[in-house]
């Protein structure tokens, strides 16, 4: 039902070095794959900034209704800055770039109802193929950093905000669980603005990964990498901005020298969860998780979950907050990306 030689075409197109990097490459058809919505679409076609959301968060990072309302006021402190917000998931067989309200709601629930399933770039083609019969319309596929950065390049965004991205498990060195999240900012240029990485995972050896792979890691206005919950990891950031013109200029380098990759921007949380209680009960989640058998991808919705219960809703509190934040360091990046020039 979906036409794969449009696809085909938008990932054959020649980009000169200096493309805008705000242009719409996806067709503007309804009847595709990669349907935009009304106002992102027209958003691309002007050259204004598009702030790409991702849905993996909301079904599987927060509880209901916690997950809806903030999914809601992140999209509106994007608008407030005139900035147009587009969620990113995928529904029926079908690629979708900017939700509505309703449909924000229903994926907020489907995520309690067992009806959204987590999609990094791995699973997003058997996703739209099992999701495209008329037996699983109510699926909705939750695009996880992976995912949302190849969506949002694909629809012609080139700034991305989350809470936090993933990266290598501690253990990972045995277990090989390094997210694709590392992979995807290597091969795609989009900037990803989150609170860092939460130390569930191996922060130094995430950051290894990233510079193998030539990914820039800049630490929003500090020189310590953040900790998603924190803003202290006691890892020395490998690089600093101040202002979000130097975030866009970096990134217009990057495509004028034709490099592929996007960058990670790391914005320390203000509204940190009190640490010691926090990281006891990190550690008490990844034991539960160990002894429950929970590996791979169910393992940082697990965390997470467990994490929020421990701490009596301080962690889902101080999630919310550097989520928020972010949104307002990406809005300014996207403005600076469609202005910037180098
Ligand atoms: N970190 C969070 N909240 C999240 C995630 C990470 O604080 O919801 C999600 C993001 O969608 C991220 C994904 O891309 O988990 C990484 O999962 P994995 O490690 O399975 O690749
Ligand atoms: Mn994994």
């Amino acid at each position: 039902i979906w036409q794969l030689s449009r696809i085909h075409h938008i990932l054959k197109r020649p980009q000169p070095p200096f493309r805008q990097a705000t242009t719409a490459v996806a067709p503007p058809s309804n009847n595709n794959l990669i349907q935009l919505e009304h106002e992102v679409q027209q958003a691309l076609a002007n050259g204004e900034p598009v702030v790409a959301l991702e849905s993996t968060i909301i079904a599987h990072g927060m509880p209901y209704p916690q997950n809806v309302q903030v999914a809601k006021e992140v999209e509106d402190i994007l608008r407030k800055q005139n900035v147009t917000p587009a969620t990113i998931a995928m529904h029926q067989g079908v690629c979708r770039i900017g939700l509505s309200q309703d449909e924000l709601e229903d994926l907020a629930i489907a995520g309690t109802e067992g009806r959204a399933h987590k999609c990094s770039t791995r699973e997003m083609s058997t996703f739209l193929m099992r999701s495209s019969f008329p037996q699983n319309q109510l699926l909705w596929g939750a695009t996880t950093v992976a995912s949302t950065m190849k969506l949002a390049h694909l629809a012609g965004i080139s700034t991305f905000v989350t809470g936090g991205s993933g990266g290598v498990h501690r253990g990972g060195e045995d277990t090989m669980d390094v997210s694709a999240d590392l992979t995807e900012l290597a091969r795609t240029p989009v900037v990803v603005v989150s609170a860092g990485i939460k130390s569930i995972l191996d922060i130094p050896r995430t950051l290894e990964v990233l510079e193998t792979n030539g990914v820039p890691v800049y630490g929003w206005q500090t020189d310590e990498f953040p900790a998603f919950f924190s803003p202290a990891s006691g890892v020395q950031c490998p690089d600093r901005v101040d202002s979000a013109e130097e975030v866009a200029r970096a990134f217009h380098f990057a495509r004028a020298l034709q490099m592929t990759h996007g960058c990670l921007v790391g914005v320390p949380n203000k509204d940190p969860a009190s640490g010691a209680s926090v990281e006891a009960a990190i550690q008490s989640a990844l034991a539960a998780a160990e002894e429950k058998g929970i590996t791979g991808p169910a393992t940082t919705p697990f965390v997470l979950k467990t994490v929020a219960e421990t701490t009596k809703g301080d962690s889902l509190k101080s999630n919310i907050a550097l989520v928020k934040q972010n949104a307002e360091v990406g809005g300014m990046i996207a403005k600076a990306i469609a202005e910037t020039k180098v």
